[in-house]
C-alpha cells in the first residue's frame, strides 16, 4: 500500500470520518448518506477514499481555493514531504487540485483494504449495516 498524505492512519480515522456509530446523538449531518454519492444506499472503494480525502484536503485548503500550495499543505516541508507532494501533483502544476489528490488516493488503494475488511458479504460495496458492524468491532 502506497503511503500518503492521505493514508489512513487507522481504521479509527476512519471512525471519526464516518462517525456512524459514536456521534448519534448531537445529529450530525449522517457521513455516510455523505459519502454515498450516488445514493444507493451503499458505498464502494472510490466513494470512502473521495470522503476522507474531500474532508482532509478542505481542512488543508486554508485559502479555500480548492488548490493546495506547498505552503498550505506543511509549511515546514522537508525533503521527503517535498518529494510526497510533488507525486500529488500529477500535472507538475505546483499546486494539488482536490482531483489530484482524489485520484492518487484512489489510484493508491488506501481505503481498498478498509472497504474490503467492512464488507463481510463480499459484494464489494459497504452496507450501512456493515459499516456500523465494522466500526463497533474497532472500538
Ligand atoms: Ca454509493
Ligand atoms: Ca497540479
Ligand atoms: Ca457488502
Amino acid at each position: 500500500m502506497t503511503t500518503s498524505y492521505f493514508s489512513v492512519r487507522s481504521p479509527l480515522v476512519l471512525l471519526a470520518v464516518l462517525g456512524l456509530v459514536s456521534c448519534q446523538s448531537t445529529t450530525p449531518p449522517d457521513r455516510f448518506v455523505m459519502a454515498d454519492r450516488d445514493g444507493n444506499g451503499f458505498l464502494n472503494a472510490d466513494e470512502v477514499s473521495d470522503f476522507y480525502v474531500g474532508g482532509v484536503f478542505d481542512a488543508r485548503d486554508t485559502n479555500k481555493d480548492g488548490k493546495i500550495t506547498k505552503a498550505e499543505w506543511n509549511p515546514e516541508m522537508g525533503a521527503a514531504e517535498s518529494r510526497d507532494f510533488d507525486r500529488h501533483d500529477a500535472n507538475g502544476d505546483g499546486v494539488v487540485t482536490r482531483e489530484e489528490a482524489m485520484a492518487w488516493a484512489r489510484k493508491g488503494g488506501t481505503y481498498a483494504a478498509v472497504v474490503k475488511e467492512a464488507d463481510t458479504n463480499k459484494d464489494g460495496l459497504v452496507s450501512r449495516d456493515e459499516a456500523m458492524a465494522y466500526f463497533a468491532s474497532k472500538e
